[in-house]
């Protein structure tokens, strides 16, 4: 005969094996670098301080194990991915004011205060959310990784030198203009091309931050590194906004202090990069030029500029005024102004 008693209790023991095997979760992390590299390293303080701090399991997959950027945004909005990182650089046309990132001259370049703007910007923490939000996403955090600098085969000081020259830029319609700006010839390309385009002469150019000049060996397919001083890096951390709703507080909680904790990692460990990957790309190829543009030089790259800024604001309209002025007062705040 079954004893009633042995069932009741099976079926509750089952029932908490159920819910500590559900309380567990695995969630998914993309990134459009390698392991090494600045998200990368964004990447494992997250997974470290999660797994830290609950029961969950963070699982990373680095550039290329997914795909390429826009392979990974997809799968992140689809649920595939609870996790993403997506630079502004390849969100421009799904949030057209993300495109705000490729007005020329608008970030500085100091770590300290681009920093302090990242934290405390109201266009950063309470704008953009809610424009992720609208494609189903939730911003998690948005970070520097550097100033760019732009690496060409040819050396050039004036935008006069830049013409006919082919830059790979990210696909961004911003950015593609601002290249037209600067005299150029833009061309928009997956980053999984940007090599051997290079290597073939099909692109003379391409611009990015000197850690990933150097890490991804660009330095071996171009030979002049120019800093005309116009952009800093952002990239974005954002969760499948169903996913994160669906959290509990205490695991939203665990998932924000978890950014926090890795936004600080990647300010402190960014300190002297730029400066070390020179030397690197110095002692693997010494005849490498690096040419920083005086502001005498740089002049009419930011009249270039303003053209650029006036092309984002036909692209984005009244939206994207509105995050354009928000953005210049939270600068204006973290540079120690009085503005707001
Ligand atoms: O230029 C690009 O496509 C890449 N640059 C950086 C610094 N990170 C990821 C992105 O794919």
């Amino acid at each position: 005969m079954i004893d009633p008693t042995r069932l009741i209790s099976s079926a509750a023991l089952l029932s908490v094996t159920f819910a500590g095997a559900a309380g567990a979760e695995t969630w998914r992390y993309a990134f459009e670098e390698a392991i090494d590299e600045v998200q990368g390293v964004f990447a494992q303080k997250f997974k470290e301080e999660v797994e830290a701090n609950s029961d969950h399991t963070i699982e990373l997959y680095p550039y290329g194990t997914l795909g390429e950027s826009a392979d990974i945004m997809e799968q992140a909005q689809s649920g595939i991915l609870q996790f993403v990182d997506q630079s502004p650089g390849f969100t421009g046309s799904l949030i057209p004011e993300a495109q705000v990132f490729f007005v020329p001259y608008l970030l500085p370049q100091d770590t300290e205060t681009l920093a302090t703007f990242f934290e405390n910007s109201e266009a950063i923490n309470e704008m953009f959310p809610e424009l992720y939000a609208e494609q189903g996403l939730e911003l998690l955090t948005m970070f520097p990784e550097g100033e760019v600098a732009i690496s060409t085969k040819e050396p050039f000081t004036t935008p006069e030198e830049l013409s006919n020259v082919k830059v790979r830029t990210m696909t961004n319609p911003l950015l593609v203009e601002s290249y037209r700006a600067f005299g150029a010839t833009p061309t928009p390309l997956p980053w999984g091309e940007v090599y051997g385009a290079l290597q073939t002469d099909i692109i003379q150019g391409q611009e990015n931050p000197m850690f990933y000049i150097e890490s991804t060996k660009m330095y071996e397919v171009t030979d002049y590194v120019t800093m005309i001083g116009h952009n800093n890096f952002t990239t974005a951390v954002m969760a499948n906004q169903q996913f994160y709703e669906g959290l509990s507080d205490e695991d939203q909680q665990v998932v924000e202090n978890a950014i926090d904790a890795a936004f600080d990692t990647i300010i402190d460990y960014q300190k002297g990069l730029h400066e070390e990957s020179i030397e690197k790309i110095k002692a693997d190829k010494p005849s490498m030029t690096f040419t920083t543009l005086s502001e005498e030089e740089r002049a009419p790259f930011r009249e270039a500029a303003q053209e650029v800024e006036q092309q984002f604001l036909e692209m984005t309209g009244d939206s994207g005024q509105e995050i354009l002025d928000q953005m210049k007062q939270d600068l204006e705040e973290a540079q120690g102004g009085t503005s707001g």
